[in-house]
């Protein structure tokens, strides 16, 4: 039987780059395995598909009796609603270990890196395996992306090797042009309903017994979001309305290096007790800020503690 693998709901770059590295390493190690999305795959994804000329995995169906791998999450409610019904294999992640239980053992790669793509370089060279130009190409973007070219926080030394080896397995000599040309991609922003926008990598927590939402939307320059921000606002309503208890937005410029948080919470000292700063009568600009795994869900869940 093929396995399924799959990264988390709100598909962004490494889900996707993961989902397409592991199932090529699986197979290759025996394992035959096939990449799925749980979601729409958005435009900076479709650019890194479409420049290493690599097929866009499946939408998921149902996993009752499958096989499945996770990648880049193991956290229940950003994975398949059904996973109880599948047979879980193996996950490979970067992010804090999440509440995904089994009754089988497993297999479990995790290192605290800046990317999902990283633990699976690493995995490929543990195993000998040979890593397809294609598969590299999207891996190497997938770094770029979730390091931010480097700027985030959560880059280690790990991330800047194997984006290094990737570039030249890849064929790509200016890896950082490549990381803004993908970075101006998913800067344009224009037509698209705020609420899209809001959940196009978004993240739900469960904190002290409340949902907690962050969503996250990384541009080259903040002006790019002045349009949107209406819409934006009324996003916001509208999901703090479906029964969260907090719910932010944080608006990233990656070259002014920090972020503009918006946010609607039943507790109006939240902000100043994850971010030390009082919110004013202007937009909240946090300095520094970049990464929502780093920067603000650690903080976030103390606060709730
Ligand atoms: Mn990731």
């Amino acid at each position: 039987m093929t396995a399924i693998v799959v990264g988390h709901k709100n598909p962004d770059t490494d889900s996707v780059a993961a989902a397409i590295a592991a199932a090529d390493l699986m197979s290759k190690r025996g394992v035959p395995a096939r990449p799925y999305v749980q979601g729409k795959i958005p435009p900076e994804t479709v650019f890194v598909l479409e420049t290493f000329a690599v097929t866009a995995p499946e939408l998921l169906g149902p996993l009752a009796g499958q096989k499945v791998i996770l990648v880049d999450h193991s956290d229940r409610n950003q994975a398949p609603a059904d996973l109880d019904q599948a047979e879980l294999l193996g996950i490979f992640d970067h992010h804090k270990l999440g509440d995904i239980t089994t009754s089988s053992p497993l297999f479990f790669h995790a290192l605290p890196v800046g990317c999902s793509c990283t633990v699976i370089k690493q995995c490929y060279d543990f195993h000998g395996v040979a890593i397809p130009r294609n598969i590299a190409g999207v891996m190497l973007c997938a770094i770029l992306s979730d390091t931010l070219i480097f700027k985030s926080p959560t880059t280690t030394d790990d991330d800047k090797k194997a984006v290094k080896e990737l570039a030249a397995l890849a064929g790509v000599e200016d890896y950082a042009a490549l990381g803004m040309k993908m970075f101006v991609v998913k800067s344009d922003v224009s037509g698209v309903p705020g609420r899209e926008l809001l959940f196009r990598d978004y993240k739900d927590f469960e904190m002290g017994g409340n949902k907690v939402g962050v969503g996250q939307l990384e541009v080259v320059d903040i002006k790019l979001l002045d349009e949107a921000r209406p819409e934006l606002h009324i996003a916001l309503q509208e999901a703090k309305a479906e029964g969260r208890h907090t719910i932010m937005l944080l608006l990233t410029d990656i070259m002014l290096e920090g972020s503009e948080l918006l946010y609607l919470t039943d507790d109006p000292a939240l902000p100043e007790k994850v971010f030390g700063v009082k919110p004013g009568a202007g937009p909240l600009w946090l300095p520094g800020i970049m990464s929502r795994k780093k920067d603000v869900v650690p903080k976030l869940g103390a606060a709730f503690k």
